[in-house]
């Protein structure tokens, strides 16, 4: 298998995060994928190949354009101001008050543009995110062109990023832009299986009133788990997109027997849809010594994952999400993709 994987993601770095009423260097570092990449090396899964340039067509297809004119400049907005630390969003437009008209100072439009504070900006997050973002469909294509499977390396993240809101390390929905370009590139039909921790919010609203991508997570229980306000079971999808969308949200201490069981269910409602490809979010936050997860998954499991995915014998695009364990996270994602090859 092919992973695609580029550099520039490694000056967005330096970030900051508050979790459990403490400041603390960001969890999401350029060290998870650096481990990564190694991994890919030590396994010899497969060519390691950078990214082509894409323009940023399909991702207005799901992002709307003032989000994405947004993130490019957020960094030269706030410098302009006069700042020089992480732009990090601390005001958001609640119940209550005004959401629908776009502000012009750039503390607000941090807000107006995000859920949460977990998607800041320095000086290299935009071309860390805009090659993320060409990771993912530089693989994409490599799945179009015939191949069996592709390692889209992807950092930052981008489950959580909805169609105009960044939040929990996430910019631009990189799944979503790819599932987007395969629809338009021959796929009737596409599926996201999203197997990380946490729900994949964003996802699930890009696709929430359409038939044509069907999005599966599996992920703990928004009732105790990040992100909290999405992700229950009794989201299916709206209008065209109803019984189109399938949550699977299982208790902060599931381990493998319970979520092996999820994930049974989840490929069954993969299978009768009958996708032309599929797109996996591949987090392994789910692994047992994950720092901010609780499931307990352990490192044997995750090539068993991939040989479940592979017994789909669908065309299947691997876009990296989560996973904080970083001296864990390059053996258990790439156990995934080994256990793909296998299986
Ligand atoms: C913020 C937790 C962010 C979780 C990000 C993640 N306190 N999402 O891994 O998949
Ligand atoms: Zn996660």
């Amino acid at each position: 298998m092919k992973t695609v994987y580029s550099t520039d993601h490694a000056g967005h770095s330096g970030h900051l995060e508050l979790i459990a009423g403490k400041i603390v260097p960001g969890f999401e570092s350029p060290s998870r994928a650096d481990f990564i990449h190694e991994r890919v090396l030590e396994t010899r899964l497969g060519p390691v190949i950078a990214p082509d340039e894409h323009s940023l067509d399909t991702a207005h297809k799901v992002h709307d354009a003032d989000y994405l004119a947004f993130l490019e400049q957020a960094w030269a907005r706030w410098t302009a101001e006069g700042q020089s630390g992480p732009a990090m969003p601390f005001v958001w437009p609640t119940r209550g008050l005004r959401g629908d008209v776009a502000p012009t100072n750039i503390e607000a439009l941090l807000g107006f543009y995000s859920f949460d504070g977990g998607a800041s900006f320095v000086e290299g997050t935009w071309k860390a995110i805009k090659s993320s973002h060409d990771t993912a469909l530089t693989a994409a294509g490599l799945v179009a062109d015939g191949e069996r499977a592709a390692f889209a390396l992807c950092r930052p993240p981008g489950h959580h990023a909805g169609s105009r809101f960044s939040g929990g390390y996430c910019y631009i929905n990189n799944a979503s832009v790819a599932a987007q370009w395969l629809r338009d590139n021959g796929a009737a039909r596409v599926t996201i299986l999203d197997i990380d921790y946490h729900h994949g919010n964003g996802t699930q609203e890009i696709f929430y009133r359409r038939d044509d991508v069907q999005v599966i997570n599996l992920h703990g229980d928004p009732h105790t788990e990040y992100p909290f306000f999405l992700g229950n079971a009794d989201e299916c999808g709206e209008g065209s997109g109803d019984g189109f969308n399938h949550n699977f949200p299982m208790p902060a201490g599931t381990g493998w027997d319970d979520w092996s069981a999820a994930l049974g269910e989840a490929l069954k409602r993969l299978a009768s849809y009958k996708p032309d490809a599929v797109v996996i979010s591949l987090g392994v936050d789910t692994f047992e010594r994950d720092p901010i997860s609780h499931f307990k998954l352990k490192t044997e499991h995750y090539p068993a994952i991939g040989a479940r995915l592979a017994a789909l014998g669908l065309p299947t695009l691997f876009v990296m999400k989560g996973g904080y364990a970083v001296e864990e996270i390059g053996i258990n994602a790439v156990g995934v993709l080994t256990g793909f090859e296998k299986g």
